[in-house]
């Protein structure tokens, strides 16, 4: 069987040229995808269409030669699964019902989870037989720190007050709710990999506003929960995580939760510390949506930071929906020129 870069790496082997993929490769700056999106409505029956989530992920796959293939679904699939109200509007990003109170919280049900994680699961089963042979299927959930702040915020609302609120005032609620997604996102996960993920990362892209003190208790007590859970069926499966800009003592971070990797952002690119596991990242998605030479700088700057460790190119956040695909196909032909 053909070797995949990406799965070598996180087993700490060093590559010549770094594995490339890119959080949000697929998705909304891709003509190709805003015509697959007319298909539905709405974006979450669009996650449960297995045909559509798997064309969505085969997208960038045929404009760019990428190492990962990231299943296409949301983070708030784990608390549409749980019975919560999720929708998307356009140009506003998700709504939800917000909780606010332990009669929201009741209304939280494992009843219907099963069948609602159906479709990204017939999907990963699918792309396993239709990516590339040395591309790696990645999937992926929230942290439930993350997770919880549009659960209880409604919507996207940095620093999420509501959420903080609660923490102080009504932390019982939190702890219920934290559990509940605890569980979720494990089973979540854990499915993922039976249906042939190979590559599990957690998206805790709102770490940074974790108050004072608490830092443990949500961010990386839930992440170990979650980490052991998957291990123990899959101890092969690497976990990369993401605790976005969280701006902690990333060692402790590293050795709490079990994580094989840390994706890092620009704020730990500037800390002298650098994480005891295996690295992903890369330059800032606005240098994309810039392009040119000094992309391509930018991307010279990081190998040689990261040359002779094991290191995957990807970015310190997602693509945006301005970046020119161009730009994207320009920056992985210069990386494997440059290896
Ligand atoms: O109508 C549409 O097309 C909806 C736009 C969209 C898309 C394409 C949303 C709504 N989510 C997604 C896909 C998605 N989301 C993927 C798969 C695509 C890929 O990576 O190739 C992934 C991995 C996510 C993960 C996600 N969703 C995160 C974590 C990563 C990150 O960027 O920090 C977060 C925070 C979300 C919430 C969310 N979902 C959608 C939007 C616009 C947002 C962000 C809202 C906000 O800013 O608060």
């Amino acid at each position: 069987m053909m070797k995949k870069p990406l799965l070598e790496t996180l087993k700490g082997h060093t590559e010549d040229i770094p594995p490339i993929w890119f959080m949000r490769q697929a998705g909304r700056y891709l003509p190709e995808y805003k015509k697959l999106r007319e298909q539905e409505p709405n974006f979450m029956s669009f996650c449960q269409r297995v045909d559509l989530i798997v064309e969505a992920v085969m997208q960038p796959l045929r404009r760019y030669n990428l190492d990962g293939a990231i299943l296409f679904s949301d983070i708030l699939v784990v608390p549409y699964a749980l019975g919560q109200q999720v929708d998307f509007l356009p140009h506003h990003g998700p709504s939800l019902n917000p909780i606010a109170t332990f009669d929201d919280f009741k209304k939280i049900t494992f009843q219907s989870f099963d069948h609602f994680i159906e479709a990204p699961m017939e999907g990963l089963r699918t792309l396993k037989q239709a990516i590339p042979s040395h591309t790696t299927l990645i999937g992926f959930a929230g942290g439930p720190w993350t997770v919880l702040c549009y659960m209880v915020e409604g919507k996207g609302n940095f620093p999420f007050p509501r959420l903080q609120n609660m923490l102080m005032q009504e932390p019982n609620l939190v702890e219920d709710l934290l559990k509940i997604v605890i569980h979720a996102t494990s089973k979540y996960l854990v499915a993922q990999c039976h249906a042939g993920a190979e590559v599990i990362q957690i998206f805790d892209s709102w770490a940074s506003c974790v108050p004072e003190g608490f830092f443990e208790k949500m961010v990386m007590d839930p992440t170990a929960q979650i980490i052991s859970a998957i291990k123990e069926e899959f101890p092969d499966v690497p976990i990369i995580g993401f605790p976005r800009q969280c701006g902690g003592d990333l060692k402790k971070y590293v050795e709490k939760t079990g994580v094989d990797a840390i994706s890092f952002d620009s704020t730990m690119e500037r800390s002298e510390q650098v994480p005891p596991c295996v690295l992903q990242g890369g330059i800032d998605p606005q240098d994309v949506v810039e392009g040119g030479k000094k992309m391509r700088d930018r991307a010279d700057q990081v190998m040689k930071r990261m040359s002779g460790r094991p290191f995957i190119f990807n970015l310190s956040h997602g693509l945006v929906p301005e970046t020119p695909p161009e730009h994207v196909a320009d920056l992985v032909n210069h990386i494997r020129q440059a290896g």
